[in-house]
């Protein structure tokens, strides 16, 4: 393909030199325009803002690695936050953070963190020339966005607004009363509205009083960084015997049921030998670790705390619980099943988009430790485990990065 690129002001373009991309048509219509745009999004590198939280799991993870991700096909990525997004960890030219600080001044009980977001805003939208703006979870980053196009707007600058809705965004926080009108108002503001799930799309529709389109993109995986890694010095070490290793990692709050990975693992462990390794930390931990103290299990079960190379303790993992009250999508269920880890899983939420039953694991209603424990031990039978851990690995192949990246490059 041969165009030549004039007036690329006016389709608000930036010219990739790695390409040549020109176009010799002037004066192109609007739909035209889109049309263009559409059809060469991924030869076209743009300016692209990411708000998103900086901590460990969930949104804050997803937003960044689809930062790296869009940074290395060329786009120029500017990440706003409050702190140093954990996986912004190594160098690369067309990424970019600008941290959000603010006058705690004594008048304020409450330091209005959505005002310094929104100006921060601004002024690199100004500064950088952002084309559009993708925030990661709607409170209170959908908001700041919004008031931010409008101020933009007033002085004749436009500003796409995509938002990304999550999970406890929608089905814990937001639609709390305290929140509810402005994520509604936020949500029509916006130019485009993705949800990590089916499910997650579902809840929107029935929580927030907005009736727009909602795009559903499921979470994705990188797997040069997720896949099985030999890592046989590592299981000798937690398994010397060859027993099962069954993993679960969360940020250890009310929601994920930590308590009921331990009721699963002692009915595993009661039928064969195996080992628990609890991966990350969080309000919940204290307790559930009390009460492994004081279980037969204790020996077996290992708190490794927040860890950073999750793919590691994957790649040498058996079963993987994520026994979750709600979730709307659960990224470490599909981080495991990327290891070749089969799932055992409630059918909250879009677990069940994820975790296919019968196929990847199995799911189980919330709670019931019983039903999860029967199947955990079914899976790791020396006949079914192999089988289990290669359907886990094949559907998690559906999500792979180069396949998601183009549809949020489509919708920018
Ligand atoms: O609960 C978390 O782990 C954090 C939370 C967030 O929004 O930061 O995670 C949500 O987003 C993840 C990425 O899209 C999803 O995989 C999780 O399922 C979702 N958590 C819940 O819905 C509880």
């Amino acid at each position: 393909m041969f165009l030549i690129l004039r007036e690329y002001n006016s389709l608000n373009f930036t010219v990739n030199t790695n390409h040549f991309i020109l176009v010799n048509f002037i004066p192109v219509s609007v739909s035209f325009q889109t049309l263009i745009r559409s059809s060469l999004y991924s030869l076209i590198d743009m300016n692209i803002g990411i708000v998103c939280y900086p901590t460990f799991g969930g949104s804050g993870v997803v937003a960044t690695e689809l930062g790296k991700a869009l940074a290395d096909k060329g786009h120029v990525v500017h990440f706003i936050s409050y702190d140093q997004p954990v996986r912004l960890d190594a160098f690369n030219q067309n990424l970019y953070y600008h941290e959000v600080s603010f006058n705690n001044y004594p008048l304020f009980k409450y330091a209005p963190y959505e005002i310094a977001l929104t100006s921060k805003i601004v002024d690199i939208v100004k500064a950088h020339k952002l084309e559009v703006i993708h925030v990661h979870y709607a409170i209170p980053h959908a908001a700041a966005a919004v008031t931010a196009k409008h101020i933009l707007a007033r002085e004749g600058i436009k500003l796409k607004i995509v938002t990304t809705l999550h999970g406890t965004d929608i089905t814990l926080v937001g639609k709390d009363q305290s929140y509810e009108p402005v994520v509604s108002y936020s949500l029509h503001e916006s130019d485009i509205v993705t949800a990590v799930s089916e499910s997650l799309k579902k809840d929107t529709y029935a929580n927030f009083s907005y009736d727009g389109d909602i795009h559903v993109i499921p979470n994705f995986i990188d797997f040069h960084r997720f896949n099985k890694q030999p890592k046989d010095h590592f299981k000798k070490a937690i398994a010397p015997h060859n027993e099962k290793i069954l993993v679960h990692t969360s940020n250890f709050r009310q929601v994920k049921r930590v308590p009921d990975v331990l009721e699963i693992y002692r009915r595993v462990a009661a039928k064969m030998p195996a080992k628990l390794l609890l991966i990350g930390d969080g309000p919940e931990r204290a307790a559930v670790e009390e009460e492994c103290r004081n279980c037969e299990v204790c020996a077996d079960v290992t708190f490794l705390g927040k860890q950073e190379a999750v793919e590691e303790i994957l790649s040498i993992a058996d079963l993987f619980i994520i026994p979750s009250e709600t979730e709307s999508f659960g990224l470490a269920a599909l981080e495991a099943m990327a290891c070749e880890v089969p799932v055992i899983s409630t059918n909250t939420g879009g677990l069940p988009e994820v975790n296919i039953d019968g196929v990847t694991g199995y799911i189980s209603n919330i709670g019931d430790v019983e039903k999860m424990g029967a199947d955990a031990l079914n899976i790791l039978k020396d006949e079914n485990l192999a089988m289990f851990k290669k359907q886990a690995k094949e559907h998690a192949l559906n999500y792979k990065l180069e396949n998601i990246l183009p549809l949020y490059e489509k919708l920018y």
